[in-house]
């Protein structure tokens, strides 16, 4: 069977420390957060089957901006190309980066969490090999607090077998305080979850054309 959601192009933008440097043509936006090294870069060279197109690295802290991806993606039944963005954003509860740069991250990406019109949803990325820590836990309740809706995704999932994938999961719904939250698990080296998160994207990238 074909897939529904098919990318047509992925190419990097834009990168922004500052609301001026926003890409001026608005389009709806997909963000990803996550603590440093979860593996944000590496889901959006997934999803979007671009090779490096993303900056990936086994040092924490490597994505210092918010950075825009430009992507198409043909939906099934649906006639016309949808574009839309993904958006990158630095980690967080990196040890390294110290109190001062920590507080100038929170600055800039909370103002663009908060200001952004065209914020569809939220992934927040925990792997899915430990609990979730502190700063997780924190983040998720600043996106709920905050009515961002927020999708969990659980990340590296190829490096756990199914029954220990299935315990942490359980664990992560435990800790963010929600046992019934619907986590999405992944692995960006597999390709696991992809099809199903471009449903999701899908969804919200035709939702307002369907009523
Ligand atoms: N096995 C496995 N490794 C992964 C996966 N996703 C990412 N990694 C590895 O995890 C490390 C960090 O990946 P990145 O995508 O750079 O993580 P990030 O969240 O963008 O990190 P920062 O930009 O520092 O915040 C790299 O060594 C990746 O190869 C995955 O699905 N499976
Ligand atoms: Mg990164």
């Amino acid at each position: 069977m074909a897939d529904s959601v098919i990318i047509t192009q992925g190419k990097y933008l834009v990168s922004a420390v500052k609301k001026e440097q926003y890409p001026e043509i608005k389009r709806k936006e997909i963000v990803f957060t996550g603590r440093s090294n979860v593996g944000k870069s590496s889901l959006i060279n997934s999803l979007t089957r671009v090779k490096n197109l993303a900056r990936v690295s086994s040092q924490p802290g490597k994505t210092q901006t918010i950075n825009f991806y430009e992507l198409g993606a043909k939906i099934e039944n649906v006639p016309d190309r949808q574009d839309f963005y993904l958006v990158d954003l630095p980690g967080y509860g990196y040890a390294k980066t110290g109190q001062e740069r920590r507080k100038v991250w929170s600055k800039f990406i909370n103002e663009y969490l908060l200001t952004s019109e065209n914020l569809q949803f939220v992934c927040q990325l925990i792997d899915s090999r430990h609990a979730p820590m502190a700063s997780d836990v924190e983040m998720f309740n600043w996106l709920v607090e905050h009515n961002i809706p927020v999708l969990v995704i659980a990340t590296k999932c190829d490096k756990l077998g199914t029954n220990a994938m299935h315990k942490n999961i359980a664990q992560i719904k435990r800790t963010l305080g929600v046992p019934d939250l619907d986590v999405l698990p992944y692995s960006s080296l597999k390709g696991m979850g992809r099809l199903e998160l471009l449903e999701v994207i899908a969804g919200v990238l035709i939702g307002d054309q369907e009523d």
